[in-house]
């Protein structure tokens, strides 16, 4: 349903279309529609809608509950009786708030059927082009819209972030227009329609629970959480996984057991469960580990890094089954946690704390040791809507030595033109500037699942690598041809020049390629091309330390970030620049949540946050300086070694904030407080607890 026939289901669920020739008379014709609102008993609190009397938010569905699934995963009697056989037990209620992607450009479209071709093609703001053209022809086929007839194009696209996966109405309605009119259609979405109505995230009630022994070892975990979804299930989620990857909440922690259980409800709010710069659910699962570590931690006194360190799965215990079924391809978390304690100074500023603390000042240190879990495939756990995911590249060189590389993913800013370039280069020696990345359209491009999930360099940058082998063996057939030597009496020396070159015979490979069109070996296909489809066989398994120093105004509530050091591990790092930006951006992107972004409803679904002066994004004057490092552990099965990056930050970062608030006010009684920690909740928080000046 594009449009709602009878009943709008949340605010800021467009009602109707206007089409017109400009932006102006669009604006007039749209001021011209009269809708009349009759008001209807709303939920908005899952809690609620779970209740028996809660008005029902689907009515058309067959079942008359907002109970939409139960996911569990793990074993429920094996973890109940490590919990009833422990020495203490832990258990704390976590809330992550709904937030909203709010990349520089807005979602977007211009679709043009073409009657004479019959041929639909559609310029699009999406992540996951070529998965949009598979949908649009088996939802559209009966209209004559075949699959091979339909191009999507995402050009640059301002920014993704997870919030341009899903397919909104305005693409839908764009398209059906211009098959109505047989013009071009062009929606762009403005800012506050994009602030409420499209790509929300997060909204988790967690109830976490760790059994440990009184040395401080955690023995088992146990997670209940309430996802709100607001009026659709339309988390974009691999299918199998209704909670996505949230079964990675064991974290970097050796767990015996785990049991966790989710339990997907309806509410009067716009959709939800976008991942936002998160591999599905990532984030909320790496923030309530690493909330329950520190809590566990200080309640039996030990200290926050020395409780981790004890932990920790060892390095030696790799690959590393999880209590709730990953395997880890490799880690060193010890490695990761020791380098940001080292850089940022830890024993001095536990001295320090210390000494605050006698003159009344509040000063906290948070860490947040993150495991992540990106990269899907592998096809046989991962498909979207049924769709495996892999990914691929298709290399092709040219006669005179330079090349045309395409690719199934699409980067929003990430730099693939220069990641994926470099890559190839490495390879096969051909220099970066003489090779053209291309992604994005469903005519030229091969087939592939998409950008998000920081799967790119995992899949399609793999494919890349792979594809780069396939040259080179042909490569290897073609000299041994040109020069009369057997093939292993060739070896390649990439690191001789910009250009490889094949040692015992000085052929470069621009000499190769050439010789590919104009003198190949009798019997051998002409050309110098290959394909990719990559299935990895494994996720790669990013981590990181972070740690956070705050010190807080006892008058205001203020929380000010004194420092930030963040120690991310993506194995090999194929460029360092584009990786530390990415960190940047996601330390930024894990601020956000942390101080000062959630969007709110008041009890009617009215949203209270639909312009940035309420929904408040950080800008430079409220990020810190980042201090940024890394350690290298290479992914054992991934060709390059290389894990994902994009989204470690914004893992990572809250947590370690949220921990670094709540050091500072644990001595006075304070447990936990939900993110986004404002000034009022942190200033409520210290007058609950006799802290007056
Ligand atoms: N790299 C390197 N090395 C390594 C890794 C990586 O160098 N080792 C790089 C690559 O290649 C690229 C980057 O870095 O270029 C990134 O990567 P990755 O990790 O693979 O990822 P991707 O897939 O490519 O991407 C994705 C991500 C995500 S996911 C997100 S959110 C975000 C990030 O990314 N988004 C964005 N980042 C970014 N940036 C920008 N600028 N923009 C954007 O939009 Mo989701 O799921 O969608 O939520």
């Amino acid at each position: 349903m594009v449009l709602p026939v009878d009943t709008v289901k949340f605010d800021g669920q467009e009602v109707a279309a206007v089409l017109a020739t400009d932006r102006y008379t669009a604006a007039d014709g749209v001021s011209a529609v009269d809708v009349e609102y009759e008001p209807l008993p709303v939920v908005v609190d899952p809690f609620k809608a779970l209740e028996p009397d809660s008005p029902i938010v689907r009515e058309d569905k067959e079942e008359k509950s907002n109970h939409i699934w139960h996911w569990e995963v793990g074993d429920r009697d094996r973890t109940d009786r490590a919990f009833s056989q422990s020495d203490i037990t832990v258990k704390e209620d976590i809330y992550i708030p709904r937030i909203h992607v709010s990349s520089i450009e807005t979602c977007g479209c211009v679709a043009q059927w073409d009657s004479v071709q019959e041929k639909l093609t559609v310029w699009m703001t999406t992540q996951a082009p070529h998965a949009i053209r598979t949908v649009l022809a088996l939802v559209a086929g009966h209209l004559g819209l075949a699959e091979h007839k339909i191009r999507v194009i995402s050009p640059d696209i301002g920014g993704g972030f997870g919030g341009k996966v899903p397919v909104y109405p305005g693409y839908v309605l764009a398209i059906a227009a211009s098959f109505l009119t047989g013009h071009p259609v062009k929606w762009v979405e403005d800012r506050m329609d994009n602030l409420i109505s499209a790509s929300f995230a997060r909204d988790y009630h967690i109830s976490a629970e760790v059994a440990a022994r009184q040395d401080g070892t955690m023995e088992a975990l146990r997670i209940k959480t309430v996802a709100d979804h607001g009026y659709t299930d339309a988390a974009a989620n691999p299918s199998k996984f209704p909670a996505g990857l949230f079964h990675i909440c064991t974290g970097s922690y050796d767990f015996s057991d785990a049991f966790v259980e989710v339990d997907g409800v309806y509410t009067n709010k716009p959709p939800g469960g976008i991942a936002y710069r998160c591999s599905f659910r990532v984030t909320e699962a790496v923030y309530a580990v690493e909330r329950m570590a520190d809590i566990v931690a200080h309640d039996l006194g030990i200290d926050p890094a020395e409780f981790r360190m004890k932990n920790f799965v060892k390095p030696d215990a790799f690959p590393y089954r999880s209590a709730l079924g990953w395997e880890y391809d490799s880690g060193n978390y010890q490695g990761a946690l020791e380098k940001a304690m080292d850089l940022i100074g830890y024993e001095d500023l536990r001295r320090e704390q210390t000494e605050k603390r006698e003159q009344g000042e509040l000063m906290g240190i948070g860490i947040s040791s993150f495991t992540e879990i990106v990269g899907a495939g592998p096809s046989r756990h991962f498909d979207i809507l049924g769709i495996k995911m892999f990914d691929s590249a298709d290399i092709r060189i040219h006669p005179t030595g330079t090349a045309t590389a395409r690719f199934g993913t699409r980067s929003q800013g990430q730099g693939h033109e220069t990641t994926y370039a470099q890559i190839i280069a490495e390879e096969l020696g051909i220099p970066v500037s003489d090779i053209a990345v291309e992604e994005g359209d469903t005519d030229t491009a091969p087939y592939g699942l998409g950008t998000y999930a920081s799967r790119s360099t995992a899949t399609a940058g793999a494919a890349g690598a792979v594809a780069a082998r396939k040259i080179r063996d042909k490569a290897r057939a073609i000299a041994s041809y040109l020069l009369d030597v057997g093939e292993e009496d060739l070896e390649w020396e990439p690191e001789s020049s910009s250009c490889g070159a094949l040692r015992l015979c000085r052929k470069t490979i621009q000499e190769i390629a050439f010789a590919a069109y104009t003198d190949h070996p009798p019997g051998m296909e002409a050309g110098l091309e290959a394909h990719s489809s990559y299935d990895p066989p494994n996720l790669t398994y990013p981590f990181g330390s972070y740690i956070c120093v705050v010190d807080i105004d006892k008058g205001t509530g203020e929380v000010k970030i004194r420092r930030f050091v963040a120690v991310d591990d993506c194995g090999n790092v194929i460029n360092p620049m584009i990786v530390e930006g990415q960190v940047h951006g996601g330390l930024t992107m894990g601020l956000a949540p942390a101080l000062y972004e959630e969007i709110v409803y008041d009890e009617n679904g009215q949203n209270l946050t639909s312009t940035f002066m309420d929904y408040l994004l950080p800008t430079a004057v409220e990020t810190p300086a980042w201090e940024t490092d890394m350690t290298c552990t290479p992914s054992p099965h991934h060709p390059l070694g290389a894990k994902g990056i994009g989204e470690s930050a914004t893992v990572g970062a809250p947590a370690a904030i949220a921990n670094a608030v709540v050091d500072a006010l644990w001595h006075l009684g304070v447990r936990n407080i939900d993110i986004p920690i404002t000034p009022a909740k942190v200033w409520q928080a210290l007058r609950e607890n006799g802290v007056t000046d």
